[in-house]
This record gives structure tokens, C-alpha cells and sequence, in this order.
């Protein structure tokens, strides 16, 4: 006899995180449910190639209207949908963003969490749906350990943070009270061609291709010392599906290891386009000048100043050290990176030099 289709709902289907994940999925036999917010311009680029005619009715791939802030729509979404998987990947992101908007991020990023697991319990579904929760790398903020693994103290330096903070701790306390299966992925930061353009890795690949192509003079950014653990995205959904597949509901830190500053991550974007660059000066004042360049491609001045520090992207508190320790989910997942750094920065830089030569 064949197995039932799987069902899975995904907050946040729009994001980075969420297309791949779709995409995972979907190859994986899948129906897939997304929730999406109304915006007034349209924001499913990057899940528009994996939607079918919803009027057709073999369709495995259904976006509902809704959002986090909303209980009764949660409650209805999941109703309707009776998924065996939720994946709640929905949330205000930004961790600058999220000093301006704290009240907002904690509705959304903390509250919405227990709007989902309480949607499940209410519903009577806590032995059928299993609960995937995006935590994240930012719980450490302050160092306490170094790498982090599942067993580090949290430290939150952000309101994105602190909210975060509330979603795992719920999660864990839904798991031992009402026997769910409910885990966290701790997560540390996962970028791709499809990362959001205010992140710094993705500004970064974005900038330098308008420089190298001579649509932009110049990248403003804040601190060049932060040093992230920065692994792809696609292997990052991978993992998600992994935890959700386990017999035992267990929370497990994902990363590569391996971490490296902002102003690393900028030599090799640079690099990937055959430009060499020269920093100078400190804080405020540092710069990078273009040192020489080795692609006939890309004209570029000599000594031309490619890289600026402005203390607008400075946080009121920063993260400045994250590497993890992925020794549970490499023994108990079997989980297995695909794409280092360099092959990161490689894809990403490739996908925005071709972004903007056809511009
Ligand atoms: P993105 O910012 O790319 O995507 C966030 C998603 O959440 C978007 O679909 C967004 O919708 C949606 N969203 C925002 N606010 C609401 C709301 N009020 N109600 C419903 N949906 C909402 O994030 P990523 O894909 O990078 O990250 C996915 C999750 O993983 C997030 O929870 C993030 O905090 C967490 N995380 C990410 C890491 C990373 O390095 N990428 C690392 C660790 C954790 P819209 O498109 O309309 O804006
Ligand atoms: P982060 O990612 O805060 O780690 O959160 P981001 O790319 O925003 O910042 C990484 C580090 O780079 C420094 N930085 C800059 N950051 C931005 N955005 N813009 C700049 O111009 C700039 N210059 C330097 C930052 O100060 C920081 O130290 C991401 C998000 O995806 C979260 O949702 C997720 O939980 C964590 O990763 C893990």
C-alpha cells in the first residue's frame, strides 16, 4: 500500500528560508502550505516558480492569506489544513530592525510561536502535527562559550533576541507539558542568492557586483569586526527537514564551525570578481581602496575607495563573535554541509553578477 501524503504548513513561505524549504519539500512528495501577509506589492518572487494554476486541482503547492500577529487566523489556517509538519519560519528578521520595532518584533517573532503551538493544542492535534520552531544563534549574544553548542547559556542582545528567547523556552515547555512533539533548530546564520538585500552578506554581493560592473561607486557598512559562523541556506532547510524526522523530539544547534569577520567576507567578494583591496585607517575612519584588478571584465579605478564604514548600521549592542558547534546534528542527523564559505560566496556573487548585467 502506498503512504499517505505528507502535509506540511509553512509560516513565512516568502522569506529565504522558506522558498528552499518549499522547494525540499515538494521534491520530497509533499503537499505544501504556505502562509503569506497581504502587501500592496506582490511578494512571492521567490517561490513564484514552484506555483502551479491553484485551479488545477493536482496542485501540491496552496498559499492562504495570514499572519502571526493574528490568532484566529492561525487557528483557521491549521484547522483547514490538518498538517502533520509545521515549519514556523515566519518572523521579523532584522535584528537592527527590531530595535526600532520591539513591541512588534515580540508579537510576531515571541507571541506568534505560542499562537501556533496553542493553535495545536486547542485543535487536538498535538499527537498528529509536529512543530519546528527557527531559533536561532543570536540566544548567544553575549560570548559565554565559545563554539556554541545546544548546551551554551543564552545571552540575548537584541528585542529580536529577547523575542526569539520566548519562542524557544515556549516551545520546550509545550514539548515537556503536553508531550509534543515540538524542537527548536538553533540555527546560525544561513545566506543565499535569495538572502534579503539589508543583510550584510547579501549587500555586500550586491554592492560589489554594481562595482565591478560600474553601476555603483561605493559600500557603506557598520562593523567590519562582527565574525559570523555563515553556512548555505539550502543546507540549512535540509537540516530542518532532518529534525522534524527524528523519532525523539530534540533541539539541535546547526553551523558550520568555522567563522570569519565582515571584512573577510567582503576580501572574498571582492576577490570573486578579481579585485584586490588594500584597507586602511581604523573605527569610523577605516577604508578599503581598490589594490589591483585582475579580471579584464571589470574596469576599475586604482586606489578608488570601494568600502566605507558609516556608524548608521552600528547596533546598540552587538553580537560580535558566533561559532557553533554542529557535532550533535552531524552525529544524530547524519547532517552533511554541501556548500563551504568559499562555495557561498561563489553562488551568491555569480547570481548578483548576473542580476546586474542584465540591467
Ligand atoms: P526572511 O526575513 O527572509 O523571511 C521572513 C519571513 O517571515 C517572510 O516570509 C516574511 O514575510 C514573514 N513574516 C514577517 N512578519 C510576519 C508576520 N507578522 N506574520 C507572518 N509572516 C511574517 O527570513 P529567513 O528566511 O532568513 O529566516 C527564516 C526564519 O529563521 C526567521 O524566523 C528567522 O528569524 C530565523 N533565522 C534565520 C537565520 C538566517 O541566518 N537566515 C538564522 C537563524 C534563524 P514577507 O515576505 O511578507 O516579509
Ligand atoms: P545578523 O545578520 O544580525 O547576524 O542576523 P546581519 O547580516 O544583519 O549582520 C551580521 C553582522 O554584520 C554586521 N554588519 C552589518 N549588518 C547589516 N545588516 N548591514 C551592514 O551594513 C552591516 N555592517 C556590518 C552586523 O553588525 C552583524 O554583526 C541574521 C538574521 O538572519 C537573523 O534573523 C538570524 O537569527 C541571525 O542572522 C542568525
Amino acid at each position: 500500500m502506498s503512504q499517505a501524503q505528507k502535509v506540511a504548513l509553512i509560516t513565512g513561505i516568502t522569506g529565504q528560508d522558506g522558498a528552499y524549504l518549499a522547494e525540499l519539500l515538494l521534491g520530497k512528495g509533499y503537499r505544501v502550505h504556505g502562509i503569506k501577509r497581504r502587501s500592496s506589492l506582490i511578494n512571492t518572487q521567490r517561490i513564484d516558480h514552484l506555483y502551479q494554476d491553484p485551479h488545477v486541482d493536482s496542485s501540491n503547492f496552496h498559499l492562504h492569506y495570514g499572519d502571526l500577529s493574528d490568532s484566529t487566523n492561525i487557528i483557521r489556517i491549521i484547522q483547514e489544513v490538518q498538517p502533520d509538519e509545521i515549519y514556523n519560519l515566519g518572523a521579523m528578521s532584522h535584528v537592527k530592525v527590531s530595535f526600532d520595532e520591539p513591541e512588534y518584533t515580540a508579537q510576531v517573532d515571541g507571541i506568534g510561536t505560542l499562537r501556533i503551538l496553542e493553535a495545536v493544542r486547542l485543535l487536538g492535534l498535538t499527537r498528529k502535527t509536529k512543530i519546528y520552531q527557527a531559533s536561532t544563534s543570536e540566544l548567544y549574544g553575549l560570548v559565554q562559550e565559545v563554539p556554541q553548542s545546544e548546551k551554551t547559556p543564552f545571552y540575548p542582545r537584541s528585542p529580536y533576541a529577547v523575542a526569539k528567547i520566548y519562542g524557544y523556552w515556549i516551545t520546550v515547555n509545550y514539548r515537556e507539558a503536553y508531550q509534543m512533539f515540538a524542537v527548536n533548530g538553533i540555527l546560525f546564520n544561513h545566506e543565499s542568492p535569495l538572502r534579503g538585500e539589508t543583510f550584510v552578506t547579501r549587500k555586500i554581493t550586491r554592492g560589489v557586483s554594481q562595482i565591478a560592473l560600474g553601476q555603483q561607486d561605493k559600500i557603506y557598512l557598520g562593523n567590519l569586526d562582527a565574525k559570523r559562523d555563515w553556512g548555505h541556506a539550502k543546507d540549512y532547510v535540509e537540516a530542518m527537514w532532518l529534525i522534524l524526522q527524528q523519532e525523539q523530539p530534540e533541539d539541535f544547534v546547526i553551523a558550520t564551525g568555522i567563522t570569519t569577520t565582515v571584512r573577510d567576507f567582503v576580501i572574498m567578494a571582492f576577490n570573486e570578481v578579481g579585485i584586490e583591496l588594500e584597507f586602511k585607517g581604523t573605527g569610523i575612519e577605516e577604508v578599503a581602496l581598490v589594490k589591483a584588478c585582475h579580471n579584464p571584465l571589470y574596469q576599475v579605478e586604482m586606489a578608488k575607495e570601494v568600502v566605507a564604514v558609516d556608524p548608521r548600521y552600528f547596533r546598540p549592542t552587538e553580537v560580535e563573535l558566533l561559532i557553533g558547534d554542529p557535532t550533535k546534528a552531524q552525529t544524530k542527523l547524519g547532517w552533511k554541509l554541501k556548500y563551504d564559505l568559499p562555495a557561498l560566496v561563489k553562488d551568491m556573487m555569480s547570481s548578483d553578477i548576473q542580476l546586474f548585467s542584465s540591467k
